[in-house]
C-alpha cells in the first residue's frame, strides 16, 4: 500500500477510491481497528499540524479529549486551504478530507515531509469517523465544514463567523466510528507519552494535552523542548550517571533531507539508541542509523589511535564497544522516505547512509578534538568494554567447554542429583562448606543438588561480565545452570526446576543472598521471571519440650506456638546459630525436607523496577545498600 501512495502524482488527485474502501479494509489504512489503531486516528491528524510546523507555520498544537471520547485537534498554522479546488470542484477543506488520494503534493511549496499515511490521514480518519467538523480560521473568517457517518459530507464548507484579521488555524474534531473499532475510550497516558515525544522530536514546538472528561479543571499537560533531541537524550539519561556533561548534538541538510543526532554516555553497559524519520520511530533502524554507527565506531578507533590511547598491539574497537553506556537519538526529516522490511520499520533510502556519515563524523570528530577530557573518558569506557568483550569470550568458552564435561564432579564442588529430567529436580546453593557437608547428608539425592559456596560472591552489579566470569563461583554456578549467559543464554537448557538460596537467618546471609539474586537478575534474568528462584527459610527458633521438638521461623511464630502450650509445660527455647551448625537430619527436617520446608519464591513483578531497586541496593552508593542489609537482616522479606 506504502508503495502505491507514494507513486500517484498531482493530475491522480481525483476520486480513485471511495472512503468506502478504507471502511471496508481499516486494517490496510491504520494497521488495526483496537486500541492502538483508535489512537492513531489522533495521529493522522495531528501529523498534518506537524507537518504545518515543519514547514515553518504552526508553534502551537492542542489535542483535547472530549466528555463522549471524541478528539479535538487544533493548531495555529495557515489552516486548510479553502478555494474551491480546480481538480475535485469543491473546497480544498472538503477535498482533502473526502478524496481519498488527496494531500502530499497539495498545496505545493514549502517543506513537506510525511509519515504514516503520505497525506492521506485525514480523509482515512473521516472514513472511520461517526462524525468529522473542521473549522478553519483565516482571513478574518471562520469556515465549517461536516462530515457524518464514514466521512459523507453533511454542510460543505461554510463561512461560520468571523475572527480576528490575523487569526490563523485549524481545529479538527472527531468521533471514531463505533461500527469500526473495539473500543472507544482513550487512553490518557497512551497519548502523554506520544505527545512528549513528538515535543522532543520537533524542537520549538509546543504540545498540549489536556482531558475533559472528567468533571474536575485539568490544566492538562504542555511539552515545548528549545533542545529538541538533546532534551530527549538527557530526558532518557535522568537515572543515570552521564560520564562527561555535554550532549553531542550534531546536525545537517542536504537535497531537502534533514539529519540530526543527540548523544551522550552513561555508566552504564548498555544502550539505549533511537532512531526517528519523520518523527516515526524506525525500530528496525536502516540507513541513517547505519550511518551513524559506521562513523562512529570509525572516529573513535581513529582518535584513540591518534591519541595513543589505543595502542598499536591493542584490538580495533568493535560497534558493540562503542555503544556501551550510549544513550542516543537519531532523526531524519525526509521528503520521500522509503520504509522497508516487515512492519516498514526500517528506513531503505541509500543516499541517507552517507548524508548521515558525514554530518556524524565531521561533528563528532570536532567534538572529541574540542572536548578532550570527554574524549578521553569515552575513548576508555570503549577500551574497557573491548577487554571485557575478550576476556568474557575466553571466559565463556571455559564454561562452555567445562560444561561439556561430564557434570557432575566439575570443580569439584557440585554434588549434582542422579535424576537427569529438570523438571524435578532442585538446586541448593548452600552458604558454607560445613552447611553444604550437612546438604549433601541430608538431601535427597535422587533429585536435589548441592552447590556450597565459599564466603561471599562477586558484586555483579559493580563488575563487568568479564570479571563476574573470572570468578570461580560464578563460573560454577553458570556451568550447573546449564542454560549459558548473555547471547547465548537458553532457558530451556535449565537443569534444574527450582534454584533454592539457602543461606543462615542472619546479616551475612542476607548479603550473600542479595548478592546471588543480582547474579541472576543480571545474567539469568529469564530464570527469575519465569519462577524458579526460591529462598529457602530455614527456622531461626527450636522449642523443646518432653520428646516434641518444634522449629519456627521467627519470633511471632515462637510467642505463637508458647502461647499455644499447655500453661504447666516446662519448655526450652533454643535459637538456631546457623545451617553450619544443624546436623544432615535436623537440615532436611527444617530446611529441606520438600513436605517440611518452607520456601519463598522470589518474583520479578516489574523487571524495570528491580532493575532500579538492584542498582540503588547494589551499585557505588554504599548507604542504601547497608540500610536494606540491616532492614532485612530478620530474614523476613525480600521483596525486590
Ligand atoms: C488539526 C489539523 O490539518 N492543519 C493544516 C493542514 C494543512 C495546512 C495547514 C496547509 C498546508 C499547505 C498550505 C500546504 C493542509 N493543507 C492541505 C492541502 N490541522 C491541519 N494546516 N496551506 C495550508 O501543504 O501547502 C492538506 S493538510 F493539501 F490542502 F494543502
Amino acid at each position: 500500500m506504502e508503495k502505491e501512495l507514494q507513486h500517484y502524482d498531482a493530475s491522480d488527485i481525483q476520486v480513485l477510491e471511495g472512503l468506502e474502501a478504507v471502511r471496508k479494509r481499516p486494517g490496510m489504512y491504520i494497521g488495526t481497528t483496537d486500541v492502538k489503531g483508535l489512537h492513531h486516528l489522533v495521529w493522522e491528524i495531528v501529523d498534518n499540524s506537524i507537518d504545518e510546523a515543519l514547514a515553518g507555520f504552526c508553534k502551537n498544537i492542542e489535542i483535547i479529549i472530549n466528555k463522549d471520547n471524541s478528539i479535538t485537534v487544533k493548531d495555529d498554522g495557515r489552516g486548510i486551504p479553502t478555494e474551491i479546488h480546480p481538480k475535485t470542484g469543491i473546497s480544498t477543506v472538503e477535498t482533502v478530507y473526502t478524496v481519498l488520494h488527496a494531500g502530499g503534493k497539495f498545496g505545493g511549496g514549502g517543506y513537506k515531509v510525511s509519515g504514516g499515511l503520505h497525506g492521506v490521514g485525514a480523509s482515512v480518519v473521516n472514513a472511520l469517523s461517526f462524525w468529522v467538523n473542521v473549522n478553519v480560521y483565516k482571513n478574518g473568517k471562520i469556515y465549517e465544514a461536516r462530515f457524518e457517518h464514514g466521512g459523507k459530507t453533511v454542510k460543505k464548507l461554510t463561512e461560520v463567523g468571523t475572527c480576528e484579521a490575523n487569526r490563523t488555524g485549524t481545529i479538527v474534531s472527531f468521533k471514531p466510528d463505533p461500527d469500526i473499532f473495539d473500543t472507544e475510550i482513550y487512553d490518557y497516558e497512551t497519548l502523554k507519552v506520544r505527545t512528549r515525544e513528538l515535543a522532543f522530536l520537533n524542537k520549538g514546538l509546543k504540545l498540549t494535552l489536556r482531558d475533559d472528561r472528567d468533571n474536575i479543571d485539568t490544566t492538562g499537560d504542555s511539552f515545548c523542548y528549545e533542545g529538541g533531541i538533546s532534551e530527549y537524550v538527557k530526558y532518557l539519561n535522568r537515572s543515570k550517571q552521564p560520564i562527561h556533561n555535554e550532549i553531542i548534538h550534531l546536525e545537517g541538510e542536504e537535497d531537502g533531507v534533514i539529519f540530526e543526532v543527540a548523544m551522550q554516555y552513561n555508566s552504564g553497559y548498555t544502550d539505549s539508541i533511537y532512531s526517528f524519520v519523520n518523527n516515526i520511530n524506525t525500530h528496525d533502524g536502516g540507513t541513517h542509523e547505519e550511518g551513524v554507527r559506521r562513523a562512529l565506531t570509525r572516529i573513535i578507533n581513529s582518535y584513540a589511535k591518534k591519541t595513543n590511547i589505543l595502542k598499536e598491539k591493542d584490538e580495533s574497537l568493535t560497534g558493540d564497544d562503542v555503544k556501551e553506556g550510549l544513550t542516543m537519538i537519531i532523526s531524519c526529516k525526509h521528503p520521500n522516505p522509503q520504509f522497508e522490511g516487515q512492519t516498514k520499520g526500517r528506513l531503505g533510502n541509500s543516499e541517507v547512509r552517507k548524508l548521515a556519515d558525514n554530518v556524524f563524523s565531521k561533528g563528532f570528530e570536532r567534538f572529541l578534538l574540542e572536548n578532550p577530557d570527554a574524549a578521553r573518558i569515552i575513548v576508555e569506557k570503549a577500551m574497557t568494554a573491548s577487554r571485557a568483550r575478550v576476556a568474557a569470550k575466553k571466559a565463556r568458552e571455559l564454561t562452555r567447554r567445562k560444561s561439556d564435561l561430564d557434570v557432575v564432579n566439575f570443580g569439584g564442588k557440585l554434588e549434582d542429583c542422579k535424576e537427569k529430567d529438570p523438571s524435578i529436580c532442585e538446586i541448593f546453593i548452600v552458604e558454607g562448606d560445613s552447611a553444604g557437608g550437612s546438604a549433601v547428608k541430608g538431601r535427597d539425592s535422587m533429585t536435589q543438588a548441592i552447590l556450597p559456596l565459599r564466603g561471599k560472591i562477586l558484586n555483579v552489579e559493580k563488575a563487568r561480565i568479564d570479571k563476574a566470569l573470572s570468578n570461580e563461583e560464578i563460573r560454577t554456578i553458570i556451568t550447573a545452570f546449564g542454560t549459558g549467559i548473555g547471547s547465548e543464554f537458553d532457558l530451556s537448557k535449565l537443569r534444574y526446576n527450582k534454584i533454592i538460596i539457602m543461606t543462615d537467618a542472619d546479616v551475612d546471609g542476607s548479603h550473600i543472598r542479595v548478592l546471588l539474586l543480582t547474579l541472576f537478575y543480571r545474567f539469568f534474568r529469564p530464570i527469575v521471571e519465569a519462577g524458579h528462584v526460591y529462598a529457602a527459610q530455614p527456622p531461626l527458633f527450636c522449642i523443646k519440650h518432653g520428646k516434641t521438638i518444634k522449629y519456627v521461623l521467627n519470633e511471632e511464630e515462637r510467642d505463637n506456638y508458647i502461647a499455644s502450650l499447655n500453661e504447666n509445660t516446662k519448655y526450652e527455647i533454643l535459637r538456631m546459630k546457623g545451617l553450619g551448625e544443624m546436623d544432615a537430619e535436623e537440615l532436611n527436617e527444617t530446611t529441606m525436607d520438600i513436605n517440611t520446608r518452607v520456601l519463598r519464591k522470589i518474583t520479578v513483578d516489574d523487571a524495570i523496577a528491580a532493575d532500579a531497586a538492584f542498582s540503588k541496593l547494589m551499585g557505588e552508593e554504599v548507604e542504601p545498600r547497608r540500610q536494606f542489609i540491616e532492614e532485612n537482616a530478620t530474614y523476613s522479606d525480600l521483596d525486590i
